[in-house]
């Protein structure tokens, strides 16, 4: 175990437990967490303190919280071999966030694509944890000193601040952070959403974006109501330009089979979107149902589920007050 813990890398990540979790949070990022939990230490919580930058209602988002950690676990993440926590749960999160904001430019986070969107879509609170979310972001990753960070392609950005943070405060104060590289999963990086390929699939266009909970009619709909393409060819071929609404679906179908563009296109030469459209939907439901019967199950078993999170909160704490200590010592902060 001893001998592990020093031979494998390490991996860190996190989902802000403010909605369902979707396929796009599944394929871009869940699944390839869950694939490589042999190869890799990983660390993987829920993100409460960043939900809040945008109002949540308390009693819905203590819920999610849990029944997210069900969902994580039946999605293949062992507690036993993963620490799963809550950021509220470690404190050294809160308190390398308030360090870092230090070594922060203002212009920096000024340029920051998902807080120029999601200030323009909450107009009426644009409040300064948004714009801070980064750095906050960027203690989270730093405080485990990980190899690798696997995110979705919107996250690239931040994760790439969280670089130049962590590179400043070493060029100051020598190496104290481990330099972290985004890990951006080959297939499923961007799932668009069903009745908008332009779009990235998300909970807040609920009817084009298949949640993990759902249930098989309602993916059967979804997958049916899906955008094909405005040309009357009928044919299944990979062509993002031409046919996104198509190429979508293929790299949601490749993702859950395994098979090739070129077998799916094989497959289903002559066939035309009648036959794959139900066949994709078929695929998915097939994947998720039991992912949904063990979340289901898991859901039940609060004692479990707060055992989890109390264990996964200790072995992240020990790492992360580690780190949190050395950077107080460097930045000259009395020690007792
Ligand atoms: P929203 O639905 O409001 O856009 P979200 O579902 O993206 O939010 P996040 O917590 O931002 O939720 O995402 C969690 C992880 O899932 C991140 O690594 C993100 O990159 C990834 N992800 C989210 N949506 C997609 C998508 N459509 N395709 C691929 N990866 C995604
Ligand atoms: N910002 C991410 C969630 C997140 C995260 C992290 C991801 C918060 N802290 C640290 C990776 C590493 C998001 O919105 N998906």
């Amino acid at each position: 175990m001893e001998e592990n813990t020093i031979v494998k890398k390490r991996m860190l990540s996190g989902i802000q437990p403010s909605g369902d979790l979707h396929l796009g949070n599944y394929l871009g990022a869940i699944k390839n967490w869950a694939d490589r939990v042999n190869d890799y230490e990983c660390f993987y919580f829920m993100a409460d303190l960043h939900t809040i930058t945008v109002r949540q209602e308390p009693a819905e988002l203590r819920k999610r919280t849990v029944n997210q950690l069900a969902q994580y676990i039946a999605c293949g993440l062992d507690p036993e071999k993963n620490t799963l926590f809550l950021q509220s749960h470690v404190p050294a999160h809160s308190q390398l966030g308030w360090v870092l904001n230090c070594y922060t430019q203002f212009g920096e986070l000024s340029r920051m694509t998902q807080f120029k969107d999601k200030s323009s879509k909450h107009k009426d609170n644009i409040n300064a944890g948004l714009f801070t979310y980064p750095v906050l972001m960027a203690a989270d990753i730093l405080l485990y000193q990980p190899d690798f960070v696997p995110v979705g392609e919107d996250q690239k950005q931040h994760v790439e601040i969280c670089r130049d943070i962590a590179q400043r405060f070493n060029s100051i104060y020598g190496d104290v952070f481990k330099i972290p590289e985004p890990m951006i999963a080959e297939n499923g990086a961007r799932i668009y959403g069903l009745n908008t390929p332009g779009d990235k699939m998300s909970k807040s266009i609920p009817e084009g974006c298949v949640f993990l909970m759902d249930r098989p009619e309602d993916i059967a709909r979804k997958f049916k109501r899906a955008v094909t393409d405005s040309d009357t060819e009928n044919c299944v071929r990979y062509d993002k330009v031409e046919k996104p609404g198509v190429a979508n679906l293929m790299d949601i179908y490749r993702t859950v089979t395994g098979n090739s563009i070129e077998e799916i296109e094989r497959e289903f030469d002559g066939k035309g979107y009648g036959v794959f459209k139900p066949a994709v939907a078929e695929a998915v439901i097939e994947h998720l149902r039991p992912i949904r019967e063990e979340a289901e199950r898991l859901m039940k078993d609060k004692a479990y589920l707060d055992s989890v999170y109390k264990d996964g909160a200790e072995r992240a704490s020990y790492v992360a007050n580690k780190t949190l200590r050395k950077v107080y010592k460097k930045v000259g902060f009395y020690q007792l």
